[in-house]
C-alpha cells in the first residue's frame, strides 16, 4: 500500500529533551528518499503541531499529562485519516507517549474493518507502569498499560471503548529493563515477553517465528518501534539506553522476518534523539532497518 509519513515532533512524554527532533532527523537521514527508491508510493504528512513541553515535575504520578492526552489525540487522528484511506502509516515520533495514539487508532481500525491486530513492540523496556509504580513519572514508560486499560481515563478511553487492545494481542521484543512494580503488573496482565535472556536462548529467529506465530492474511500487523530497542553500541542516539540489546544483524533478521509475514500495515518509529547522537548515525541506522521492513534483501529469495 501507499505509505504516509507524519511527523509528531514532541518529548512530553520523556524525561529528556531531543525527541522532538526525531521527524526532522528521519528526514534528514533519507527516510522517504529510501522507501521511493524501493518503489514505494510515499507521501510526507509534514508534522502534527501540538502543545509545546512545559519541562515540568510529575503531578499525580504523570508528567505533562494533559499535554500527553492532546498529542495523543492528534496522532490518534491522523493515524486514522490514512488508515481510512487504504494507506500504511508512518508515525516518526516523538516519544513512545505517542504509541497509545497510534495503537488507538489502528485497533479501532482493525475492530470496524474485522482484521486481527498483532502489535509488536521493539523496545528495550516493557512501557508497563503507571501512576502507582513509575519510577519516572514519565507518560513513555506507560503507553502499554494504558492501551490494556491500566491509566487515567483520559488516556485509556481515547479511542472511545477501553480497553484498546487486549494483552494477547501484543508481543514484545528486545525487553531488558522492567521497573519493579511494573514486573508485577506485566506478569498480572500475562504480557508475551520476548525479553533478552529468551532471545540468548533460542534466538532472535526462534523469538521472531513464535512472536510472528498466528499472523494470517487476515492480520494486521502493527510495528512499534522504540530505537532504544537496538543496543546502544549501534544506536546512541536515544534518552534512555540499556545495554544487551540486538546487535545488527539481529536487528536486520526482525525486519527481515516482519517483511516476509507481509502483513505490516502501520508503524511507529519513536524515543530517536539526535541531540544525543553522533553524526545522525542512529537516524541512518532506523532508514538502514526501514528499508529491510520493507523488504530489502541482500538476494532474491523464496
Ligand atoms: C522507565 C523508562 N521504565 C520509566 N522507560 C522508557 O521511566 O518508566 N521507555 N524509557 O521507553
Ligand atoms: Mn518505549
Ligand atoms: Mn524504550
Ligand atoms: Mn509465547
Amino acid at each position: 500500500p501507499p505509505v504516509s509519513l507524519i511527523g509528531a515532533p514532541t518529548d512530553v512524554g520523556a524525561g529528556h529533551r531531543g525527541a522532538r527532533l526525531g521527524p526532522e532527523a528521519l528526514r534528514i537521514a533519507g527516510l522517504g528518499e529510501a522507501l521511493a527508491k524501493r518503489g514505494v508510493d510515499v507521501a510526507d504528512r509534514g508534522n502534527l503541531d501540538g502543545p509545546r513541553n512545559p519541562w515540568q515535575k510529575p503531578v499525580a504520578g504523570y508528567r505533562h499529562l494533559p499535554e500527553v492526552v492532546e498529542w495523543n489525540r492528534l496522532v490518534m487522528e491522523a493515524i486514522t485519516a490514512e488508515l481510512r484511506e487504504g494507506r500504511l502509516p508512518i508515525l516518526l515520533g516523538g516519544d513512545h507517549c505517542l504509541g497509545l495514539g497510534s495503537i488507538t487508532a489502528v485497533a479501532r481500525h482493525c475492530r470496524e474493518s474485522g482484521k486481527q491486530l498483532r502489535v509488536l513492540w521493539l523496545d528495550a523496556h516493557a512501557d508497563f507502569n503507571t501512576s502507582q509504580v513509575t519510577p519516572s513519572g514519565n507518560v513513555h514508560g506507560m503507553p502499554v498499560a494504558c492501551l490494556c486499560g491500566l491509566g487515567p481515563q483520559a488516556l485509556t478511553h481515547l479511542g472511545g471503548d477501553a480497553p484498546a487492545i487486549r494483552p494477547d494481542q501484543i508481543r514484545q521484543i528486545g525487553i531488558r529493563s522492567v521497573d519493579e512494580g511494573e514486573k508485577r503488573l506485566v506478569k498480572e496482565y500475562g504480557l508475551d515477553v520476548y525479553d533478552m535472556r529468551y532471545i540468548d536462548e533460542v534466538g532472535m529467529k526462534g523469538a521472531m517465528e513464535e512472536a510472528l506465530e498466528g499472523v494470517d492474511e487476515n492480520t494486521h500487523l502493527h510495528v512499534s518501534f522504540d530505537v532504544d530497542f537496538l543496543d546502544p553500541s549501534i544506536a546512541p542516539g536515544v534518552g534512555t539506553t540499556v545495554p544487551g540489546g540486538p546487535n545488527y544483524r539481529e536487528a536486520q533478521l526482525v525486519m527481515e522476518m516482519i517483511a516476509d509475514s507481509g502483513r505490516m500495515g502501520s508503524l511507529d518509529i519513536v524515543e530517536l534523539n539526535p541531540v544525543l547522537d553522533k553524526r545522525n548515525r542512529t537516524a541512518r541506522l532506523a532508514v538502514d532497518l526501514v528499508e529491510s521492513l520493507f523488504g530489502k534483501s541482500t538476494l532474491m529469495r523464496d
